[in-house]
């Protein structure tokens, strides 16, 4: 039985657990916050999620995790046969990744403590998700699924990436950033409407104070 450890307020930890539910794959949570000493001692960088595989060994980092369990549990595939058709895939989560996700965690500190990020920053930013947007525009298809014809990891990915995104550049940037992309927006609401969306997203909200209280305590620690 796989153990996923972390935390549900994550949207990382959340796309695995989507992969894991998704995959029919048998799981135990763990309840564990970045940071501390006993998630350091199962993921190198202290940071969520991390799984235990059945064997007993350590993983972390999301997309890792997710190809782990795509080749330990291939009978509910997430990736199409064809190489080309897979590389494409990848290549839409890598892209999410890089210039929609990493850019957009950046003020992620501004908003969770109410301030303003500083406008260089805000700039810097936009600059990168605006690269995120050309390219997300170009290769998604939406139809009906991000790749193509086929439900895959990249639309669990996209999905859970996305609400980095829309909270971020709603509270911090005042820009819809989902909107610029044509089908995005339907596509992220479709995707938030499934049985397994709607509980990873009740379990977020009910983590939301305790990661919250835990947060204000790091804020108020680095103020000392
Ligand atoms: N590259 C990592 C990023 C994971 C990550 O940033 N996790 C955050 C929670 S959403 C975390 O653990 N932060 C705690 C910390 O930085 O100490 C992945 O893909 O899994």
């Amino acid at each position: 039985m796989i153990i996923l450890h972390g935390f549900a307020a994550s949207n990382y930890y959340n796309l695995v657990k989507h992969v894991l539910l998704y995959k029919e794959v048998p799981f135990q949570e763990n309840l564990l916050y970045g940071g501390s000493d006993e998630l350091l001692a199962i993921s190198p960088v202290g940071k969520v999620p991390a799984i235990t595989t059945s064997e007993g060994l350590n993983l972390s980092e999301s997309s890792v995790i997710c190809d782990f369990i795509e080749e330990t549990y291939p009978d509910i595939p997430l990736y199409p046969d064809n190489a080309e058709e897979r590389a494409v895939v990848r290549q839409i989560m890598k892209i999410a990744e890089l210039y929609f996700e990493l850019p957009s965690r950046r003020l992620i500190r501004y908003a969770f403590s109410g301030t303003e990020a500083p406008e260089t920053l805000k700039t810097e930013v936009q600059q990168v998700l605006n690269r995120g947007i050309t390219a997300l525009a170009n290769l998604c298809q939406f139809s009906p699924w991000i790749a193509g014809d086929k439900f895959t990891m990249a639309d669990i990915y996209m999905h859970y990436v996305n609400t980095i995104v829309t909270s971020i550049g709603s509270v911090q940037l005042d820009w819809d950033v989902l909107a610029e992309i044509p089908g995005m927006k339907e596509w992220n609401n479709t995707m938030s409407q499934s049985d397994i969306a709607l509980n990873v997203e009740a379990d977020r909200q009910k983590n939301m104070p305790e990661f919250l209280e835990k947060l204000k305590a790091q804020f108020s620690a680095a103020k000392q």
